[in-house]
């Protein structure tokens, strides 16, 4: 009876292990760079090496207590208090584990931290409850803050069901617009406190810290919106500076970048701005081909 019970208990974890891994909704995205899938995979494959040493070393365990229990007269073994062969294989295992896990992951992260060769800069500033981007050598620099329609939402007594806000908290006024396949290097900062620039589908999670710049970069293999916050508590709204960055065509990013750049011009000789400041370039496009 109790054989079958604790069986099928185990049972019921190793079949949720896969069902965890495999729904996205729980499991971390595959992402839309080379970078992102590497860390997906290294995720999968420790995810697994941690599902096979819990099954061999619970199995073990309870197969010991169920099979050597005092009601059926076991009696326990005295003459065997030191091992050093057992010894030996319990502290090379681990070690050969460890290692094989560690190589792969060292060759992603020094992957990572390579910079070098990229097509674009954009630095980025943190600050109590916004980002900052400039675009560095292009002349264009904006403030990115929660967009309105969340904002508004966020209110104590608004009366406005958060649940029929589109993208609430994760939507903004100005958003990161970069071209497809193109090395996008990041210079983190921040001017007040420590804040954390996180998008998930990039796999770049990097802290903006007051009088340092970090460096991260990315290379979107595909046109869409992706989605991030800021991932350092950095105090009474730190949920509410999301990030979203509009990875759309070169052709589009050029014409954004003019069309940003006529915007400075016109502002810097006093005229009213045109309506080509919008940094929107065809949402719904672009949010189809990321869903
Ligand atoms: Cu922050």
């Amino acid at each position: 009876m109790l054989n079958r019970k604790v069986l099928s208990a185990l049972g019921v974890l190793l079949g949720a292990a896969p069902a965890v891994a495999y729904d996205s909704s729980y499991n971390m995205p595959v992402g839309v760079t080379q970078i992102a899938r590497e860390v997906h995979s290294l995720h999968m494959i420790v995810f697994w090496i941690c599902v096979a040493i819990a099954v061999a070393v619970f199995g073990a365990m309870i197969y010991s207590i169920i099979a050597f229990r005092k009601s059926k007269g076991a009696v326990a073994d005295t003459t065997m208090l030191h091992s050093t062969i057992v010894e030996v294989i319990w502290t090379t295992i681990p070690v050969l584990i460890l290692v094989g896990m560690a190589v792969p992951a060292a060759k992603t992260l020094v992957r990572m931290d390579d910079t070098r060769n990229a097509e674009l800069s954009i630095k980025i500033t943190g600050y109590q409850w916004k980002w900052q981007y400039e675009y560095l050598g292009k002349g264009i620099s904006f403030y990115s803050t929660l967009g309105a329609e969340s904002n508004y939402a966020r209110q104590l007594h608004s009366g406005i069901d958060p649940n029929t806000v589109k993208d609430y908290l994760l939507e903004v006024d100005h958003e990161v617009v970069v071209p497809v396949d193109t090395k996008v290097r990041l210079l983190l900062t921040a001017n007040d406190v420590i804040h954390s620039w996180w998008v998930p589908d990039f796999a770049v999670k990097k802290d903006a810290i007051p009088g340092f710049i970090n460096e991260a970069w990315f290379k979107s293999e595909k046109i869409g919106h992706y989605t991030g916050q800021c991932t350092e508590l950095c105090g009474r709204d730190h949920g509410f500076m999301p990030i979203v960055v509009n990875v759309v065509s070169k052709e589009d990013f050029a014409r954004w970048v003019a069309d940003q750049q006529a915007a400075a011009k016109a502002a810097a000789e006093g005229a009213a701005p045109t309506a080509t400041t919008a940094t929107t370039i065809a949402p719904a496009a672009s949010a189809a081909a990321a869903r």
